[in-house]
């Protein structure tokens, strides 16, 4: 813990609820979703629209680190991009579409650099990062078995620049640049990514909050030992979809609850979860 401070001379310019991220923040305790509202996680005056689905999963997802102190987040420009200066987080902004390759990277340089430590790298990117632009390097870094997660705020479109359709997109859905709906079917990609050798792969909504906890700490936990994992959430974005912002939690339920894994990544994750058995009493 000692690397989680406020640098000597710094708190004196650094406003306080950004040290209040390192001082109460989520490192150094064991905590879930249950946990939220315990901690900080997120400085309040975020700047994601009111009733966003993805500042919901993304509170979610850093409660659910199993080793928030050692994980660094890889971001990449969209909305949630925005989001992660205000997280306690460390965290690095990857070139659109480019941040499987710089997580792959710095997975191998801590790997070298710290060999005695488990150091995480999650990588938290949107749709059209993750699955259209970035397809090559997501695809690349689960081919060449690269042990790091890979979670997509799948909000089917391009909502930072103003809501264009992505291969995420719903077939027949209208957004702002997609007038006429979209003309093909949304790509099945937690398929791919098990097709791709994947080890764990996951389908969720913030709506199911402690299962997204579960697959969120199971994805890193699997990604330390065996190879790449993936967790796709989906948290419809309110703004391009036009729904009111309370309505978010109702619309993201609608999408199925998947969860695979390899023999291996189910072993592990048996042997990590088993509850130590009740020692006997002697009569
Ligand atoms: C190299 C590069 N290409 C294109 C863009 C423009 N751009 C910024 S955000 C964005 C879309 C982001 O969509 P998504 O990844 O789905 O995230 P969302 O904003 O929906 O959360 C695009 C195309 C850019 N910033 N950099
Ligand atoms: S445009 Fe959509 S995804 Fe972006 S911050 Fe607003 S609600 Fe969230």
């Amino acid at each position: 813990m000692e690397a989680l401070r406020v640098s000597p001379g710094y708190e004196k310019i650094l406003p306080q609820e950004y040290q209040d991220l390192v001082e109460d923040g989520p490192f150094g305790r064991d905590l879930s979703v249950k946990d939220l509202g315990t901690f900080k996680e997120l400085i309040e005056e975020h700047p994601l629209c009111a009733g966003c689905g993805l500042g919901l999963s993304i509170r979610l997802i850093a409660a659910s680190l199993p080793n928030p102190e050692n994980t660094v987040i890889v971001g990449t420009t969209g909305c949630n991009s925005i989001l992660m200066p205000q997280l306690a987080m460390h965290n690095v902004h990857a070139l659109f579409g480019n941040q499987n390759a710089v997580a792959s990277g710095l997975k191998r340089a801590l790997r070298l650099r710290y060999p005695e430590k488990n150091k995480d790298v999650v990588v938290v990117a949107g749709d059209g990062g993750v699955a259209d632009i970035g397809l090559s390097p997501t695809m690349h870094s689960w081919f060449r078995q690269e042990k790091f997660t890979t979670i997509m705020l799948d909000n089917e479109g391009y909502s930072n620049t103003g809501g264009q359709e992505s291969g995420m997109t719903r077939q027949g859905m209208i957004v702002n640049m997609a007038p006429l709906g979209k003309k093909f079917p949304k790509m099945p990609f937690h398929e791919v990514a098990k097709v791709a050798n994947c080890a764990y792969v996951a389908t969720v909504t913030p709506a199911r909050a402690r299962r997204l906890g579960q697959m969120v700490r199971r994805a890193v936990l699997v990604a330390r030992e065996v190879g790449p994992t993936y967790v796709q959430i989906f948290c419809p974005c309110n703004t391009n979809y036009k729904f009111a912002p309370d309505e978010t939690l109702e619309k993201s339920k609608d999408t199925e609850i998947t969860e695979y894994m390899t023999p291996e990544a189910q072993a592990l994750i048996e042997s990590l979860e088993k509850k130590p058995k009740a020692e006997k009493v002697q009569s």
